[in-house]
C-alpha cells in the first residue's frame, strides 16, 4: 500500500485529485477525511497542508507527495523528485514599488525584503553577494511595502495581478515552480513497483493529452499523398470502403499539428473527417 500526501485545500488540491483520477486511481473527494483509501489501486491519500508534505515524504510517513517544487526547495528535505506534473505553475520573484528605478540586484543592498520563502531567498542573495535583511512573514506578503514592514517582497507570482494591484513591479524572477510528484528515498521493492506503475500511467496520460485520433474517407487517387501527410504510431490504418474509389484512413496526430494536417487533407479531397480525443496511449 502506497500512501500519497496531497494538499487538503488550496490551489493544488483539485488538480492533484484530478490527476489521480486521470490515471485511474479513484479517490472520492466528497468523502475526504484525513486519510482515505483509493477504491481501485493499493493507495491511500493523506490530506495535509502543503508546507508539511515534503517533510512527511522525507521521513517516510507518506511514500509519495504532490506539492509545489517551491515547497520542496524551501523545506530543503531529502526527497526524490520523480515527475513534473504540469500544473500549479508559478515563479517566486523579487518585487519593488513600481515607481522605484531598478538597475540590478545591487538595489537590494541594505533593503528589507518580506517573504515566506527565506531559504530560497537567502540562497539567491548569497549567490549574488547582496546584503539585505529578510523579514519572514506568512500570508499577505504583498502588503508589506505599503504597510512599512519592508522595502521589497519576494513572493509567488503567477499572473502578476496581485503585484500590480499592490503598486509593485516584478524585477527578478528567481525560482520557477510547478507541482511535482516526490518520493521517499527508501522505498521497498514492492513500493517502487507501485511507483513505476504510477509513473507509467502519468506518462501515458501525458502523451494521450497531446494527441488526437483522426478518421476520414479519402479518394483512392489521393491515398499516397495522404499517407505522406499523416505519420502514425507505426503507420496509418487504411481500409477499403464498399465504393472501390474510396478508403477509410485512421491515424494519430499531435494536437499542435492537427489543424494544419486537416487543411492539407481537405485540399486533397478528404471527406467525413472525424477528430476524437484519446483516453490513453500505451507505448
Ligand atoms: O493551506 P496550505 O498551507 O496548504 O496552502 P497555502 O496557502 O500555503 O498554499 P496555496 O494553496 O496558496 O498554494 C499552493 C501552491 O500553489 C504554492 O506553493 C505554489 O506552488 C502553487 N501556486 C501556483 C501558487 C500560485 N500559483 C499563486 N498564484 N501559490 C500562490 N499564489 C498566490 C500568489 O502569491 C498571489 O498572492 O496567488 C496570488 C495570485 O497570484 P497572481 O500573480 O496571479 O496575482
Ligand atoms: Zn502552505
Amino acid at each position: 500500500m502506497l500512501r500519497i500526501a496531497i494538499q487538503t485545500k488550496g490551489r493544488l488540491n483539485e488538480e492533484s485529485l484530478n490527476m489521480l483520477n486521470e490515471i485511474d486511481i479513484n479517490v472520492d473527494s466528497a468523502k475526504r477525511k484525513f486519510l482515505s483509501k483509493a477504491s481501485n489501486f493499493p493507495t491511500e491519500i493523506l490530506y495535509l497542508r502543503d508546507d508539511d508534505i515534503p517533510g512527511v515524504v522525507a521521513n517516510g510517513t507518506a511514500h509519495l507527495g504532490i506539492v509545489g517544487l517551491n515547497e520542496v526547495e524551501e523545506k530543503n528535505c531529502d526527497v526524490e523528485i520523480v515527475a513534473r506534473l504540469g500544473f500549479g505553475g508559478c515563479r517566486i520573484s523579487l518585487a519593488i514599488p513600481k515607481d522605484h528605478e531598478y538597475e540590478g540586484v545591487e538595489y537590494f543592498n541594505g533593503k528589507r525584503i518580506a517573504t515566506s520563502y527565506p531559504v530560497i531567498l537567502e540562497k539567491f542573495l548569497k549567490e549574488n553577494n547582496v546584503n539585505a535583511k529578510i523579514e519572514v512573514i506568512t500570508g499577505s506578503v504583498e502588503i508589506a511595502p505599503a504597510a512599512g514592514i519592508a522595502d521589497a517582497i519576494f513572493d509567488i507570482v503567477s499572473s502578476g495581478g496581485t503585484l500590480v494591484s499592490n503598486g509593485l513591479k516584478e524585477v527578478e524572477r528567481v525560482f520557477e515552480s510547478e507541482a511535482v510528484l516526490i518520493a521517499n528515498r527508501n522505498l521497498s521493492t514492492e513500493e517502487k513497483e507501485l511507483l513505476d506503475e504510477i509513473l507509467f500511467r502519468i506518462e501515458s496520460d501525458r502523451i494521450s493529452s497531446r494527441k488526437k485520433y483522426l478518421l476520414m474517407n479519402i479518394p483512392q487517387k489521393s491515398l499516397e499523398e495522404a499517407l505522406r501527410i499523416l505519420p502514425a504510431m507505426r503507420s496509418p490504418t487504411v481500409m477499403p470502403l464498399a465504393d472501390k474509389e474510396w478508403y477509410s484512413l485512421h491515424s494519430v496526430v499531435s494536437s499542435d499539428e492537427l489543424w494544419d494536417k486537416v487543411k492539407q487533407l481537405k485540399a486533397i479531397g478528404a471527406e467525413g473527417i472525424l477528430v476524437l480525443s484519446l483516453d490513453k496511449i500505451i507505448l
